[in-house]
Formats: C-alpha cells, sequence, structure tokens
C-alpha cells in the first residue's frame, strides 16, 4: 500500500495527520502543494479542493479526523485508549477539538472584538477539555494518544503567539493546559511535523492577516 500525502505546509488538520503517521512509524510520501496555485492534478482528485488528502495507492481519502483513523487502523499500534469507551470520549474531545482551531482563525484574523471574545471562548473550551483530562502528561495519562496529535498544532500556533507577542493568550489560569501543552510541543514527533521555519511564515501569515493579533507583534 503506498500512501502520499498532500497539504499546504501550515496547515493544522494535516499536522495531525503527519504526527500520527510518525507517532505509528508508517511510511508515507509528503507533497506540499502552493495553497494560492493548487496543481490540476490535485483539483481533480480531491472532491472538496481541501487538504490534507491521503492518496491510498489511488483512493483519495479526505477529512483528517477520518485520515488519522484509516492510519490508526492499518498501524499494529492502537493510538487510542484500548477501553472503547474512552476511545469514543477521546474522538468526540478530538473534533471538539476542530472547533477551537476556529478560534485560533478567529484569533489571528479578527477585529479587536473578534479577538477578544475568540479569545474568550478559546478559554472556555480549554477549561471545560481541562476538565476531562486524566491526571499525567497527555490527556489520558503517561501514553501519547490520537487526541494529543489533534492538540498538537493547537498548542504550537499558541505558543507561537505568545512567542512573538506579550504573552497575548496566556494559559497562566488553565495549569493542566499549560502543562499538557508544554509536553506535547517538548516530543520530537511533534517538533518534526512541520517544515524548518514555518514559525516565521506563521507570523508572516499574521502580519498580512492585518487582524488585532497583527497589531500586537512584539519585535
Ligand atoms: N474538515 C477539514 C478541514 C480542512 C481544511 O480546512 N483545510 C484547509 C487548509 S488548513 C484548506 O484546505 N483550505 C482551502 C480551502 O478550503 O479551499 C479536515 O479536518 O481535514
Amino acid at each position: 500500500m503506498q500512501l502520499e500525502l498532500i497539504s499546504f505546509k501550515l496547515c493544522p488538520f494535516a499536522q495531525r495527520a503527519i504526527i500520527s503517521l510518525n507517532a505509528q512509524n508508517i511510511d508515507f510520501k509528503m507533497t506540499y502543494i502552493n495553497p494560492m496555485n493548487p496543481p490540476d492534478w490535485f483539483k481533480e482528485i480531491s472532491p472538496t479542493g481541501q487538504v490534507p488528502l491521503l492518496k491510498v495507492d489511488d483512493t483519495p481519502i479526505f477529512e483528517s479526523l477520518v485520515i488519522t483513523e484509516f492510519i490508526n487502523e492499518i498501524s499494529t499500534e492502537n493510538f487510542h485508549p484500548t477501553d472503547i469507551v474512552k476511545a469514543a470520549n477521546n474522538r468526540s474531545w478530538i473534533i471538539y477539538s476542530s472547533d477551537i482551531l476556529g478560534n485560533m482563525f478567529t484569533i489571528i484574523t479578527g477585529d479587536e472584538e473578534k479577538f477578544n471574545s475568540a479569545k474568550t471562548e478559546l478559554m472556555e473550551r480549554f477549561a471545560k477539555v481541562g476538565a476531562a483530562k486524566a491526571q499525567g502528561k497527555f490527556f489520558n495519562g503517561d501514553e501519547f494518544n490520537m487526541i494529543d496529535a489533534a492538540f498538537a498544532p493547537i498548542f504550537m500556533r499558541l505558543a507561537w503567539i505568545n512567542e512573538f507577542t506579550d504573552n497575548a493568550i496566556p494559559l497562566t489560569e488553565l495549569p493542566e493546559i499549560a502543562a499538557w501543552s508544554d509536553a506535547v510541543l517538548a516530543l520530537d514527533v511533534v517538533k518534526n511535523s512541520v517544515v524548518d521555519g514555518l514559525d516565521d511564515v506563521y507570523l508572516s501569515n499574521i502580519e498580512n492577516r492585518e487582524g488585532y493579533l497583527s497589531t500586537l507583534l512584539i519585535d
């Protein structure tokens, strides 16, 4: 079975799939395309025009959560907890993490009012996730699972935003989320899931969006 993952370099949804593939030791070919000018061959195989898309031989699999579940099915290791109720609960929170990515998008694009309401909603959502999280380094305890991979792109972008600003989205009131973020971001499989210099690309993205966040950037 030949796997080819197609994405844009900055796509947080694709980053989940990259982490899952690498954490589960599955060989794949990575192909980055230009979001401003996707090639014709991609338009032909992608029904939505969105990335990530995993080509499995000639079959396109799309939607990041379907891709990560597929990766888990072809892996010899289980990237979810073995308890099926816990696994289902993890899947629910993984879907919830996509809504949090929506908050992150508004945080980098919105005016001051939208920025502030997205930040408030982000904190409320994090508080709910924090209440559901088990004791230990990761969401389920000491094992790094798919749910941690799903939150990794959020944590990485949040850390960049806080580095580029005077800590515009502090996690000080949510220490369990801050500690979880630190544990996830310390892993090589997470660090290696993005190309070198992606933080600079993200910074340029914030500048180019000209939202309220761009006024908070420091040198
Ligand atoms: N629900 C999708 C969302 C994917 C998504 O929004 N991808 C963005 C890039 S990060 C995209 O392809 N945007 C281009 C477009 O919508 O045309 C998933 O989880 O895979």
